[in-house]
Parts: structure tokens; sequence; C-alpha cells
């Protein structure tokens, strides 16, 4: 088999897994807030947890292309089922595999594969949140170890996770994003506590809370590539990675709405035919399908050009910026498509309205996705 054969082969199993397994476990996530564990082991069956990690340490090594090919098709699915295994292959785990030491990697790697080690990525905090290197949890030198002090917020799948990587101030906080490191905190270490739940206005399924760092006492080989100061750009790369994962996944929900869609519109009957037939409806649909194909070429281009070893900074962040807000234009048309049914829990369209309205928040808004973008046009 060539590696296009392959390729389409997972595609085709994640299509169907999506659409038999987890679309139909949609309404009993939404209304448990919980996904169920059956699922939680055939994510585990298919490599989800470990797509991103090499094969060498047991994950599926996927290209970013592969990843995002997967992505698009898990995608259309509401967003709590990829939220599960998301930070373990996304910002959870790509420091360890950008900037660990081999040690690091041997210890974590293999089991975060495995699914049976969440992995969770604490960089914002109560007063850090766009401006990142403002961050103020702080980690000190204790003879051979490190003590870590402040509050995490938002911090997607901690009720769940096993290791935190955790971005700290090892220098004075004039030093901005260079005075920051990297640590990778594990689970039962002292000092660590998980808030309460954050109530959200969608994503259920998907939990969040505060992680609180109070005298947490970690030995000096957590520091994150075994170098103080290099934390945040760790996380800025992890995060250039994430939000094309992040594109894949809208352009995914934006397939899944577009369906929802077009199957009202030809089935819903006004004026004596399906609404389909009339143009202003033709014309929200055609907007939607456009806007979709657009975002998945972008992300399709970007992840080859990320694949080739090109810098993609600027491109990842128009990726997240044009493809989120896409989704964003996609899902009010097509509630206003179902007109009053969409606005009833029974068609489901509110709630995936209510979901994607995260993706232009985070992993970074629009707005700091406009100004990477810019920035590096005016370097
Ligand atoms: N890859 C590698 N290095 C990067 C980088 C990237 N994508 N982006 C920035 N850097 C480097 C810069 O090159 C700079 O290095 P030098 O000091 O050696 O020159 C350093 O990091 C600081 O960069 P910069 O000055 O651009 O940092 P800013 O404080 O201005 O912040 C933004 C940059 C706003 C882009 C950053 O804080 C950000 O992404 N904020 C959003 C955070 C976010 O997404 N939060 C979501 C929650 S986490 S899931």
């Amino acid at each position: 088999m060539t590696d296009s054969d392959i390729l389409r082969a997972m595609v085709d199993e994640t299509r169907r897994f999506t659409r038999e397994e987890l679309v139909p476990a949609e309404e009993l996530v939404e209304e448990t807030d919980e996904i169920p564990g059956g699922i939680i082991e055939r994510i585990k069956e298919l490599g989800f947890f470990g797509m991103t990690i090499p094969e060498p340490y047991g994950g599926l090594g996927l290209s970013m292309y592969e990843e995002a090919s997967v992505v698009i098709e898990i995608g259309y699915a509401a967003p709590a089922f990829r939220s599960y295994f998301g930070t373990s292959n996304g910002v959870g785990t790509l420091g360890i595999i950008i900037d660990g030491t081999d040690e690091q990697r041997e210890r974590y790697l293999p089991h975060i594969a495995k699914g049976d080690l969440i992995a969770s990525f604490c960089l914002t905090e109560p007063g850090a949140g766009s401006d990142a290197a403002s961050l103020s949890t702080r980690a000190i030198r204790d003879g051979d170890d490190y003590i870590i002090n402040g509050t995490k917020r938002f911090i997607t799948n901690s009720p769940h996770a096993g290791l935190f990587t955790v971005f700290a101030r090892t220098g004075p906080k004039e030093d901005r994003s260079a005075g920051i490191s990297a640590f990778l905190v594990e689970g039962n270490a002292p000092g660590i506590t998980i808030g309460p739940r954050h109530r959200k206005m969608g994503f259920r399924g998907s939990h969040t809370a505060d992680v609180i760092f109070e005298d947490c006492r970690v030995p000096a080989s957590a520091l994150l590539g075994g170098r103080e100061g290099l934390g945040f750009k760790t996380a800025m790369r992890s995060l250039d990675h994430a939000r094309l994962h992040m594109s894949a996944l809208a352009t995914g929900l934006s397939l899944r709405l577009i369906d929802e869609g077009v199957n009202y519109a030809t089935d819903r009957r006004q004026f004596g035919k399906p609404i389909a037939n009339f143009q202003l409806i033709q014309a929200m649909l055609a907007d939607c399908e456009a806007e979709a194909l657009a975002s998945r070429a972008m992300v399709e281009k970007v992840s080859h050009m990320k694949d080739a070893g090109q810098p993609v900074i600027k491109e990842t962040a128009c990726c997240k910026y044009f493809t989120t807000e896409a989704l964003g234009r996609i899902a009010d048309r097509v509630m206003q498509i179902h007109g009053g049914y969409g606005y009833i829990k029974e068609y489901q369209i509110e709630r995936r309205y209510r979901d994607v309205r995260l993706l232009r928040i985070y992993e970074g808004t629009s707005q700091i996705q406009q100004l990477i973008i810019a920035g590096e046009m005016i370097k």
C-alpha cells in the first residue's frame, strides 16, 4: 500500500467511526456532560491519543497533512469528543515532542499515546490570557527541585489529567517571554488543586477548570528541555501546530453544519415548495459551501507547507482566523435557514451554534491571529 492508500483507509475509518459511533452519542454527551467510557476505549483503540506522537514512542506519527485530514472527519461530530484527546495529541504534549529531552519523551510519550495518561496545557492565568508573556506563576529553584506557585485558568482536561505542561516564570518579570520556562508536572505532585469545572456556554462533555499550584515541589528533571527560558517559545510553537489542528476541526464542523442546512432546506416546505428552491436560501447555502471549501484548501496548503519544513507562523494564523470566523458565519446562516426550529433544542442547531462560538476565542482569539498575521507582514 502507498502512503496515500494508508491515509485514505485511515480517513475512511475515521469517517465511519465519527458518523456511526460519535454522532449518535452527541445527545447523551449533551445531557450527561460526560464522554461515555466505551467511546474513550474506542478512541484509544484507534490511536487518536497518539496521533502526533512519533511511532517509536507508540504513536501514529502522523504528518500535519495526515493529522488535518483525520481531524476534518472527526470535526463532523460534536467537538467535545475531540477535546477529550485533543490536549494529549496537541498543546499538552507537543512541547515534549518539540523541546523535550530524550528522557522526558521516553517517560511520558508512550503512556500518552496509549491514552492512559492525559496531558494538559497550563498557560493561561486569571490575569494573563491573550498577553501570555505576562504570566505570573513562579518557579523558584530550591536545591535539586523547583517550587511552583500560581493559578492557571480555563485548563482543558485538567480534571482528567495526569500530566501538566506548566509555564512559569523563572526569571524576572521585566524579562517577559525570555523569563518563562516550562515544567512537566505529574498529577500526583504535592500542592496541586483542581478547581470546580467551569460552567461553559457549550462544549458539554469537555471539562475545564483552574489548576492551582501551592508550593508544588517538582524535581529539576521536570524542566522541559532541561533549560530555563525556553518555555514561551515552546508554548508558541505548540500553539502554531495546535492552531492548524483547530482549523481542521473548524472545517469539519462547517461540513456538518452545511449538511444539516441542506437537509433541512430540502425537507422543509413553505409557500408550496421546499425552501431550498428559494434563491435567498440558496445564496446562504452557496456562501457556506464556498467558505468551507476555502477553509479546507487553506488547511491542506498550510499543512503541506509545514510538513515541508517551511515557516508557517503567518499562514497558520491566517488559517485559524479564517476557518473559525467562517465557521461562525456558517453556523449563523444554518441557524437562519432553520428559522424558529434552529432556536429550539430538538433540532440541535442551537447546540452547534453555542459550541462553535468557542473556536474564535480559544488557542488565540481572532484578534490575536490578526496581530500575528500583520506582525509577520511588516517585520
Ligand atoms: N514560534 C516561535 N517563536 C515565537 C513564536 C512562534 N510562533 N511567536 C513568538 N515567538 C518568539 C519571538 O520570536 C520572540 O523571540 P525573541 O525574544 O527571541 O525575539 C518571543 O517569542 C516573544 O515574541 P513576541 O514579542 O511576539 O511576544 P508577545 O508578548 O508580543 O506575544 C502573542 C505574542 C500575542 C502572539 C502571544 O502572546 C500569543 O499567542 N497570545 C495568545 C495566547 C493564546 O493563544 N492563548 C490561548 C490559550 S492557550 S490554549
